[in-house]
């Protein structure tokens, strides 16, 4: 053990540079980061994720939320590892000595697979679970309105009370199940109301019905055009109001309808 000391040149013993535990301290600088990353994602979130008005884009909104918690340990995992190798092990500062022996760590290798596999698996079922209840959502006596796309607008209208709105605003009752019925009338379209998350293609000659969507929140939202088609498709945007049921009720009069 004592012979490893011994400076070549002169025979005479060398002063011996500790290594530090590069794992352990890599390690720690992780942990560290990580929490702090997680909590940053967790207090600014409610200010970056846009205003939910329903309950299907509450799910879109946490399940973003999520999934950005969940990675920031896993791309930290890799920046403070990467960094850290190129600043620790590195050859070029310190002449005359050989790069440490990186020996293999099989327990290393399988937590890093074992985790990452786990948190996909979670990230499965969690999607699974709001899927699910997206899709099993039902109700009596569902709000349907009939949206067809055409370049360059949208036109909305609602058979039950026999009123149509062509290039105006979608008017929907607060508290009510909708269900949007979604076509076009030349080509592709894609009809988008964020704050419900609602985002469906508008296919010609076809009709795409959406899950049911409960609008929460009384305001004024966007509809956007997210597919691209043709020169105008940046104008191609119109608004929802979110209303009481008694101001519905008095728009659809107002639009010629029988409530
Ligand atoms: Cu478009």
């Amino acid at each position: 053990m004592a012979d490893d000391n011994i400076n070549e040149n002169t025979g005479s013993a060398a002063p011996v540079r500790k290594e530090p535990n590069h794992l352990r301290r890599a390690i720690i600088i992780w942990v560290v980061l990580s929490v702090i990353g997680m909590v940053a994602v967790i207090v600014t979130s409610p200010f970056v994720l846009p205003v939910a008005a329903s309950g299907l884009d509450a799910t879109d909104n946490s399940t973003m939320e999520m999934l950005t918690i969940l990675s920031v340990p896993v791309a930290l995992f890799v920046f403070v590892f990467l960094v850290y190798s190129l600043i620790a092990f590195r050859v070029n500062g310190r002449p005359g000595e050989d790069a440490l022996v990186l020996k293999p760590r099989p327990g290393l290798q399988i937590g890093w697979m074992g985790i990452t596999g786990a948190l996909c698996l979670f990230l499965l079922i969690w999607g699974l679970f709001g899927f699910y209840q997206d899709t099993v959502a039902s109700a009596t006596n569902p709000l349907v309105v009939q949206v067809t796309a055409q370049q360059w607008l949208w036109t909305f209208s609602y058979p039950q009370y026999g009123v149509s709105s062509q290039g105006q605003v979608l008017e929907l009752p607060v508290n009510r199940p909708v269900e949007f019925n979604v076509t076009s009338e030349d080509v592709l379209h894609g009809f988008s109301i964020q704050a419900l998350g609602i985002r469906v293609d508008a296919n010609p000659g076809e009709v795409t019905t959406t899950p049911l969507v409960t609008p929460s929140r009384i305001g004024s939202y966007s509809v956007r055009c997210v597919e691209l088609c043709g020169l105008y498709h940046s104008y191609m945007w119109s608004s929802v109001q979110v209303v009481s049921a008694s101001t519905f009720n008095s728009w659809i009069i107002s639009q010629g309808g029988h409530p």
